[in-house]
C-alpha cells in the first residue's frame, strides 16, 4: 500500500502554538507523529515565549497567515488526520472552522486546552463558546482534562464517567476525559461515544513531577495512530503507553523537566 511505504507515510497535521522550550504545543505533536512513523505538518497559531515553570508573553498568528498555512497544506497533502491544540482567540477559531468545512471527512481530534501548565490562561469564555460552535461539529474526537470538562458540560462533577457521558451526549461526538489530574494509585481516562458507550483506560499512576506537554502529546499520539488507520480506542490505548513511558524515563535538568520521547528509551 503506497502510503505505509517509507517513502510516502501517512501525514497529520496540527494547528496549535508554538512552545519555545518544546514540551508541549506543535513542537511535542511533532515529537508524537514522529514516534508513529507519522509524518507531521504544522500550522501554527501563535508563538508562546515560556519554560515549563514560567510563560513570559505570547502572540497569535494573523488570520490571513492563518489561513495561508491552512490551505497551503490541505490543498496539498494527503492529510490522513488533524490534531488542533491552543488556537489564541476567536478570529483564529473562525478561520480553522471555515477551511476544516471543505476538509469534513478528515478526522479531527481537538485538545479543548486553554491554560498552561505552569497556569497561565491564554483564552476567555468566548473563546469556549467559538470552539463548541464551531469546531466541535467537525471533531472525531475531544480530549479535556477534568477541569476542561468541568468547563464544557457546565457541571463541577469529579467524575470523569459523568462528565465523559454528559460531554458526548450534548456534542455528538465522542470524549476522552483525561483522570490524569485526579487522586488515586491508578490514572483512568473515560472514552464515551455518542451511541452511549464508555470504555475506561487505566494505568498505575506513576510517582513523577507534573510534565508539561502531557495533554498535547496524548492527543497528539491518538492522532497519529488515526493517521495510521488504527480505530479509536486501540490508537487510545497505545497513545497512553506512549505517554506513560515518556513520563517514567522523563528527562530532568534541576527544576525543568521534560518527557522522554526518545525511541527505545
Ligand atoms: O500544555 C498546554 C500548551 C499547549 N500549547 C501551547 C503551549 C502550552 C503550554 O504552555 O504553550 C502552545
Amino acid at each position: 500500500m503506497p502510503q505505509k511505504s517509507p517513502n510516502s507515510p501517512p501525514v497529520a497535521l496540527t494547528i496549535a502554538g508554538s512552545d519555545c522550550s518544546a514540551g508541549a504545543g506543535i513542537q511535542a505533536d511533532l515529537k508524537a507523529f514522529e514516534a508513529f512513523r507519522v509524518f507531521g505538518l504544522t500550522a501554527a497559531t501563535g508563538i508562546v515565549a515560556e519554560s515549563p515553570l514560567v510563560v513570559k508573553s505570547w502572540q497569535a498568528t494573523p488570520p490571513a497567515l492563518m489561513r495561508d498555512q491552512l490551505s497551503c497544506l490541505l490543498e496539498q497533502y494527503p492529510v490522513k488526520a488533524i490534531k488542533t491544540g491552543l488556537l489564541f482567540n476567536t478570529d483564529l477559531i473562525g478561520v480553522i472552522a471555515e477551511l476544516l468545512t471543505s476538509h469534513s471527512h478528515v478526522p479531527l481530534i481537538i485538545d479543548p486546552v486553554g491554560a498552561a501548565s505552569s497556569g497561565t490562561q491564554f483564552t476567555d469564555s468566548s473563546y469556549t463558546t467559538a470552539l463548541e460552535e464551531s469546531l466541535f461539529p467537525h471533531a472525531t474526537l475531544i480530549t479535556p482534562n477534568l477541569s476542561e470538562a468541568q468547563l464544557l458540560s457546565r457541571n463541577t462533577s469529579e467524575d470523569p464517567l459523568f462528565l465523559a457521558t454528559e460531554l458526548s451526549k450534548t456534542y455528538q461526538t465522542s470524549f476522552l476525559v483525561k483522570g490524569g489530574h485526579t487522586g488515586g494509585e491508578i490514572a483512568t481516562d473515560i472514552l464515551a461515544t455518542p451511541d452511549g458507550h464508555t470504555q475506561a483506560f487505566s494505568l498505575p499512576r506513576l510517582k513523577q513531577p507534573d510534565f508539561h506537554g502531557t495533554g498535547c502529546t496524548l492527543s497528539a499520539a491518538i492522532t497519529a495512530q488515526i493517521a495510521n488507520g488504527i480505530k479509536l480506542p486501540e490508537a487510545i490505548q497505545s497513545a497512553k503507553q506512549y505517554l506513560h513511558q515518556a513520563i517514567k524515563n522523563g528527562h530532568s535538568w534541576g527544576q525543568l523537566h521534560a518527557l522522554n520521547t526518545f525511541q527505545n528509551s
